[in-house]
């Protein structure tokens, strides 16, 4: 029997099922959350990004519970930079590249601790990763086949930047037909301008590319008041 849930979002209530939803927490990583890292070298105040944390901490600990599919998101490169885009390495004038070393190793390189997910959202045992070398959580990467395998109809998105890797991998969720919920406050950018105007465009023409929501509404209704259905 279907676990269907409604949530008050913006522009409107959204139904899913709990056993067709995953939770998609995007680029969590010390290289955009920490100093020293990507997101730095590009003159980020990384500071912005922390009130992110605690509202992914407990979207993750809800989905956990009520057996949701988890799945985390890195964005990084081969050491070789063999998928790294020239045209990307090369681009503003950063303090320190792609793949140039830095204190938490080379910036935005696979194997780096810089790459690694902050420890209050690490991913558990059997949660699915998806290393991805774009902004898009689809381009180059088998989440694809991993939402179709599952069934997975619905994703509750979170993560940074709002206006970089959430709203590439919304876009590209919402034009491979999931109905995609935004989590406000569970994401975060270092232009909180760009954070405000990029839940808008989400959330505008009546929902062009999904649903937004705040943790608070999402919360509840992803608690498993009948219990978890799909192995943890
Ligand atoms: C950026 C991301 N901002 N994860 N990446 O370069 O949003």
């Amino acid at each position: 029997m279907p676990r269907t849930r409604t949530i008050p979002a913006e522009p409107g209530p959204l139904t899913i099922d709990l056993d067709a939803t995953a939770l998609v927490i995007i680029d969590m990583q010390r290289d955009f959350l920490e100093p020293g890292g990507f997101g730095e070298s590009l003159g980020n105040d990384v500071s912005l990004l922390a009130a992110a944390v605690p509202p992914c901490r407990a979207l993750l600990a809800a989905a956990r519970a009520a057996g949701l599919l988890v799945v985390h998101t890195r964005e990084g490169h081969a050491p070789d930079l063999s998928d790294a885009p020239p045209a990307k390495v090369a681009r503003g004038a950063p303090r320190a590249r792609i793949g140039d070393p830095g204190p938490m190793g080379r910036i935005l390189i696979r194997g780096e601790a810089g790459h690694d997910i902050v420890p209050d959202l690490a991913p558990a045992p059997g949660e699915i990763v998806i290393d991805k070398p774009g902004k898009g959580a689809f381009y180059a990467t088998g989440l694809a086949a991993v939402l179709a395998e599952r069934g997975i109809a619905s994703l509750i998105v979170c993560g940074v930047t709002t206006e970089v890797c959430v709203h590439t991998t919304v876009r590209e969720a919402n034009d491979r037909g999931y109905r995609c919920l935004v989590v406000s406050d569970a994401c975060g950018s270092y232009f909180p301008a760009f954070h405000e105007a990029g839940l808008a465009m989400i959330a505008a023409q009546g929902g062009i590319f999904g649903w937004v929501a705040p943790s608070a509404a999402v919360l509840p209704a992803v608690a498993p008041v009948d219990g978890p259905s799909r192995a943890a």
